[in-house]
């Protein structure tokens, strides 16, 4: 096909809402802005998991500690699947370790923060996990075919991470005074760095208006957390929590909570890399991947020698 043309179907296709496939031809940006969002997000999920693990040997009971240790697996399949997908865009696994790594790619700013009680795991589950499903419920719609359906399993194990959470915080507020103290202590700490995970304001995002007009975004950072405040407001009134925002209040005639200004200084200077814990979580990170070369030799080694045994039979 000839340049035009294929740039034409490229177009048609995002115009009717279809999905793009890997073999498709696509603009060199579109492929690359997809690898630096898709490496992102498969970044988070490992990296998100260091914070939870940190628990699973304190978890209060059996059961929470079954439950934790679900969720800390299931991140990790989260992982592999968005790696698979960017995979599918002509980029190998071990190139997006390197980036990572090397501080070229990023991995969200919410992973920056310590783990200081049993509480953050609830809040981590209500509130990081409840942001992460407000933005890739939109995601199962995103332009790129295995992204897309890569959300969609992913969207249904979070809405498990966010429920157990939840449930965590029910059993805090309804426990003893400490307990609630807890609870609220850690919302106190996790509410703000919550709502920078949806990014800059849309006047300070660079990529939003092209990753729209690809249909890579669906809905802008702004306006998604937007949403995310409107659904969880209610739920911490609910749990008798305080929003640690003296000007949160709800707008009769828009209908939505408004919040007070974000630290975006606290923001640019975690995703550059000066966060409380980017440069412990990166060593952690970077020691389990020298650690498992040996794993990952073995494994490749084999299959190695199964393809020249199935060659020779
Ligand atoms: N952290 O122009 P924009 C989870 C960067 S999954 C770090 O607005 P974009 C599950 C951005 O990369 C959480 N960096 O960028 C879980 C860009 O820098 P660059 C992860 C951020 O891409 C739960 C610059 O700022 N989810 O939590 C952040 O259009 C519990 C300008 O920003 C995803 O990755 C940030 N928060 O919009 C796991 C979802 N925000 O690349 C374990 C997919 C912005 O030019 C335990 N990603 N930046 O150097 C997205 O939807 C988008 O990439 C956004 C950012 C919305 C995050």
């Amino acid at each position: 096909m000839d340049p035009d043309a294929e740039e034409q179907m490229f177009a048609a296709v995002i115009a009717a809402d279809e999905k793009i496939e890997p073999r498709d031809w696509m603009p060199d940006g579109y492929r690359s802005s997809l690898i630096r969002q898709m490496a992102q997000h498969a970044h988070s999920e490992v990296i998100g998991m260091q914070p939870e693990a940190n628990w699973i040997l304190r978890a209060p009971t059996l059961l929470r500690k079954a439950i934790l240790i679900a969720k800390v697996q299931d991140e990790a399949g989260h992982g592999l699947y968005l790696y698979s997908a960017a995979e599918t865009l002509g980029v190998s696994r071990d190139e997006l370790q390197r980036l990572l790594h090397s501080g070229r790619q990023k991995y969200s700013s919410i992973f920056n923060y310590p783990t200081l009680s049993w509480a953050d795991m609830g809040t981590i589950g209500w509130l990081v996990d409840g942001a992460a499903i407000v933005n890739q419920i939109v995601l199962q719609r995103t332009s790129y075919g295995p992204y897309s359906r890569a959300m969609v399993k992913i969207c249904k194990e979070e809405s498990f991470h966010a429920r157990q959470g939840y449930s965590i915080m029910m059993t805090l507020v309804d426990g003893s005074e400490e307990q609630k103290a807890m609870a609220q202590d850690a919302i106190d700490r996790w509410w703000w760095p919550a709502l920078m995970m949806f990014g800059p304001h849309d006047s300070e995002s660079s990529h939003t208006e092209q990753s729209m007009a690809w249909k890579i975004k669906r809905i802008t950072n702004d306006d998604l957390r937007q949403m995310f405040i409107d659904q969880t407001v209610p739920q911490a009134h609910y749990l008798g929590l305080t929003i640690p925002d003296p000007e949160l209040a709800f707008d009769e005639e828009t209908g939505h909570w408004n919040i007070g200004e974000i630290d975006w200084e606290e923001f640019w200077a975690t995703i550059q890399g000066d966060g409380p814990l980017n440069r412990e979580r990166i060593a952690h990170k970077t020691k389990a991947w020298d650690d498992g070369r040996w794993v990952r030799e073995g494994a490749s080694g084999y299959a190695a020698k199964n393809r020249s045994l199935d060659k020779s039979a």
